[in-house]
Order: C-alpha cells, then structure tokens, then sequence
C-alpha cells in the first residue's frame, strides 16, 4: 500500500480486518516496522478521535509522532496552483507538503469539505496536492468525500460482534441511517460507510440498506447498489445494525433541508430491530440525533467503534511501511 485515501487502495480487506483484529489481540509485536521513523499528522479541522487513535496506533508500531494544526500552529496554506497569493495564506502546499515530506516519512490529513463548491469538495484537492508534493505516502484522516480510516474502524465493529454473536443471520443487515442536525456536516463519513457496506454486501457479508429523508441523495457513486428506503420505520425493520450520520444535502449542496426530529434514533426505533446495534462514528450531539436511552444501553456500540479506530489505523500503518 502505498497512500491510504479511500477503499480503492486496499487490495485484500478481509485481510486488513482482520489486521486491525490481530492488532488489539497483540499490539506490539510490529514495533520494529516503524523503529527511527516519523509519521506528521497533519490537521485543518478539529479531531479528538482520530488524533489520538492514529497517534497511539503510529507509537505501537515504534513510529515518531509529530501533530501539527494548520493556521493555528503554522501558516495557513494555499492550495491553488498560479495564483498571486495577495490573502491570508502565507504559504503554498508545493513547499509545505515537499517539506513535509522531507521530515517525516508518512503524512496523515485531515481537510474536512467546505460545503460550499460541490464540484471543488468532490475534486479532493488537499488530498491530491499533498499526495502529489509529499514524495511519501499519504493517509487520509478524513477528506472532503472520505473517512476511510472510520470505515475501516466500522468494518472491524461489525466483524467482531458477528463473531461473538451466533444469533446474528449470516449476513446481518447493516442500515445507514441520517439524522437530523441544525448545522450542515460533510457527507464524508456516510459516503466511505457506503462505499465500504457496499464492498461487505458484495462479498456477502452483510446485506446494505440506506434510508434518508428527501433531498437527502448521496453521490450515486458512493450509493452503489445499496437499497435506498425513504421510510426510516420500514428501513429498520429487522435490522442488526443502524447507523446513524448526519449529512447535509448533495443535491442542494451543503444545505440542511429539514431538521425533522423524528428521524433521531430512539428506543422506539430499536425496538423495530432485530435487536439491533447502534453505531455511530462521534462525536454524536446527544437527543438530537440519538437519544441517551440509546446511548447508555446495551444496544450501543460506539465507545467500541472508537477503541476500533487505534487498530483500523494500525492496520493501515502497518501495510504501508511494509511496503515502503
Ligand atoms: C465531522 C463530520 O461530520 O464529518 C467529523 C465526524 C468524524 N463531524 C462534525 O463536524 C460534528
Ligand atoms: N470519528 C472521528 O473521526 O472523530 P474525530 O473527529 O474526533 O477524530
């Protein structure tokens, strides 16, 4: 592996779950891998989750660890080639990265969406640039389309409790659900679920269902072949895993259309289940989008889900210095 920036740079994921599942059970016995090694975490937008798991997962496998918040820790970077750089930006990705990348020899991003230029979002600049000017490998920590290290993080989740679940059918129905929000959030983290859910469903892991309001459409290359279900009820029915994310409109892009609060997920809801799990990526605004009935039940899945990101990213860590 060389850059981590979405689903189409893993080649076995059976294997790379089951990386991150042999990660938790022995967490050390990489650590020559990354020995005399620097990975720089790269940020743009806040992160509570994904910089300390990549942090923790980057010091398993013995690697140095060097965190830096762009614009407030250094200049603020811009991005766009040719152009006289007269605003706040004191700096150029061509440099930033290339320096970079002379000091550490893995970069991790994260550069959320902007939601106001759909086209630009979907064109993942940030990531390109960096993985153009870096000269070293790339992970995304989240990108303006993508969360794959949450995907990953989600695919190990549902793994294991197939696993420690004989009940379970043998291919569990998984329903990604949206939930309601008053500020627009990035379709990142639903977009990768569906990408990753669909290549589950293909192998015929699990069976995929995705149910939003209207006006609410994902990006069809991201929906696949999942089943789309208007009706949240009907979509819920017999489902082993919800998960829940909010996301502003593709359509209308970077809007909030509706702000319906029966499509926060409630104990009425999980009862419609299969005894169904609730998983969610966090941070979660708590009876907003979920209520605390569900969070602090037994049905919930999250802290797991987050404890699950330190071995999605050692997995990926873990294949990229192998190979590099
Ligand atoms: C971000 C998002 O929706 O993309 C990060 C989630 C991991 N969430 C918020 O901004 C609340
Ligand atoms: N799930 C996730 O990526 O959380 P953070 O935004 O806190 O990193």
């Amino acid at each position: 592996m060389t850059n981590f920036l979405s689903l189409s740079d893993v080649v076995n994921l059976d294997a790379l779950i089951q990386s991150g599942i042999d990660a938790k059970a022995n967490p050390f016995a990489d650590q020559h891998l990354g020995k005399n090694k620097t990975i720089g975490l790269i940020f743009f937008n806040s992160s509570l989750r994904t910089r300390i798991s990549t942090q923790k997962a980057a010091q398993n496998l013995g690697l140095n660890v060097i965190t830096m918040n762009v614009g407030q820790d250094s200049w603020g970077l811009e991005m766009e080639d040719g152009v006289i750089m007269n605003s706040d930006k004191a700096e150029h990705v061509r440099e930033a990265a290339a320096v970079i990348g002379r000091y550490c020899n893995i970069i991790g991003i994260r550069a959320f969406a902007e939601l106001k230029d759909r086209a630009k979002d979907y064109q993942e600049q940030v990531m390109h640039q960096f993985a153009k000017y870096a000269g070293v490998p790339i992970v995304n920590l989240e990108s303006a389309t993508r969360h794959p290290l949450q995907s990953l993080a989600d695919c190990i989740t549902i793994e294991e409790v197939k696993r420690q679940t004989p009940t379970l059918p043998a291919k569990p129905k998984v329903v990604l659900t949206w939930l309601p929000h008053f500020k627009p959030l990035p379709q990142a983290v639903a977009n990768s679920f569906c990408e990753w859910m669909n290549a589950r469903a293909k192998s015929g892991d699990i069976e995929f269902v995705v149910t939003h309001p209207e006006g609410y459409e994902l990006a069809p290359e991201f929906v696949g072949n999942a089943r789309v279900i208007y009706n949240q009820d009907e979509a819920f029915e017999g489902a082993d895993f919800i998960y829940g994310k909010n996301w502003s409109s593709y359509t209308h892009y970077g809007q909030v259309l509706t702000q319906d609060p029966s499509w926060a997920v409630t104990m009425n809801d999980i009862h419609l289940t299969n005894n169904g799990k609730f998983m969610h990526c966090l941070p979660v605004r708590r009876n907003l989008k979920v209520a605390d009935e569900v969070l602090d039940s037994p049905h919930s899945l999250v802290i797991e889900q987050a404890a699950n990101r330190e071995w999605s990213a050692q997995a990926v860590l873990k294949e990229i210095l192998k190979s590099n």
